[in-house]
């Protein structure tokens, strides 16, 4: 038999025989060659535009690096079971802030011990999002930390993708797709029933989190606000059909800005939540701190991945009563 070899990641078809996608005729898989195949793939080869990149010959294509499109994000998942979270709130909440958090705590393995950073398919993108952080020298925060989000293809949702590990003597890992969309999408959703159908993709989540702008609700804008966050529950669970037993966790954002303190209203958003049918946690959060020593950076970021991981049946509305969800979402009940 001739030798293949593929050009998907964690793919054993050279050394196993078998193939990471299950096929049954590997000949006709996309990602393999036979391996005396002297065609060089040219991974290098990058292009800023699109989330593949397509090799000399034209036949085959690889991830640009910056973001993961919706049919990649399908033969991911396709391939290895893959948590889904989708990242939703206004423009300037903190979305992206609270990513960059999370993958900057992990490169310098700065997260707690049980989570190893092991690689993403999108550090290009995680890298240059994080441009402007990486020139702050310490002090006080710069005045814009990260640009608004662009998609590359501004019609469909792209994902950036984490791979951790579980602990050291462990072989085990977590693939992770976050979203991260603009704040317009949020915001059409809310304004139009017609935008459900492009977050068709959600029915799949595994977790949702909203990002809500702690000084903003700290604000007086903050009554509007909170209608439109109940709009944004309510369409989600109307309109998109995103069933209601998988963790949402309500980031409030910026918490440095208003002293680990929650605004009131949050509750009520919460509490719309519950109402719902999800399970349901407020998390305090401070991406970046402004307000050293008192609240450190990344405060929150883990505790809102575990829950979402985890999906723990736990709201402050339960008084501290913490229930595991039962079944494939849980993240240690899932392995
Ligand atoms: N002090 C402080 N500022 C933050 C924090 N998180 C975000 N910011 C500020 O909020 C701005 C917007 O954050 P982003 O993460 O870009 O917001 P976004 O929700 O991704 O916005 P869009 O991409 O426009 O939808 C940043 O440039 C920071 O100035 C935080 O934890 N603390
Ligand atoms: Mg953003």
């Amino acid at each position: 038999m001739v030798k293949r070899y593929c050009s998907k990641t964690g793919c054993t078809i050279l050394d196993s025989g078998t193939c990471l996608m299950s096929l049954g005729d590997i000949t006709s898989c996309p990602h393999t060659r036979e391996k005396n195949d002297s065609e060089k793939i040219d991974r290098a080869e990058s292009n800023e535009k699109g989330t593949r990149v397509a090799s000399k010959n034209g036949e085959r294509s690889f991830l640009s690096g910056l973001e993961i499109g919706i049919e990649d994000a399908a033969s991911m998942m396709k391939a290895k079971y893959c948590f889904m979270f989708g990242i939703l709130g206004p423009s300037n909440a903190g979305k992206t802030c609270y990513l960059l958090a999370l993958y900057l705590a992990a490169a310098r393995g700065a997260l707690p011990d049980k989570y190893l950073f092991a690689g993403s398919e999108t550090l290009i993108g995680f890298e240059a999002r994080a441009r402007k952080l990486r020139n702050w020298r310490g002090g006080a925060l710069p005045e814009k930390l990260a640009d608004h989000t662009h998609l590359t293809d501004p019609r469909n949702p792209a994902f950036l993708h984490l791979k951790l590990k579980e602990g050291k003597s462990s072989t085990r890992s977590l693939d992770l797709l976050f979203t991260d969309l603009p704040g317009e999408w949020s915001k059409n959703l809310i304004d139009s029933v017609e935008a459900a159908q492009r977050f068709q993709f959600l029915k799949r989540a595994d977790g949702i989190m909203i990002v809500v702008d702690g000084p903003q609700m700290a604000s007086r804008a903050k009554l509007v606000e909170l209608t439109r966050y109940k709009h944004l529950l309510e369409r989600l669970v109307r309109s998109v059909c995103v069933p209601t037993k998988i963790p949402l966790a309500i980031v409030v954002s910026k918490s440095d800005k208003i002293k680990m303190t929650l605004p009131p209203e949050v509750r009520e958003i919460e509490k719309y939540a519950v109402d719902l049918g999800f399970p349901t946690k407020v998390i305090l959060c401070a991406a970046f701190s402004n307000n050293h020593p008192k609240v450190a950076n990344g405060t929150g970021v883990i505790d809102a991945l575990e829950f979402l991981l985890n999906g723990e049946r736990h709201s402050s509305l339960d008084q501290g009563v913490s229930t595991s969800l039962q079944g494939s979402r849980s993240f240690h009940n899932f392995r």
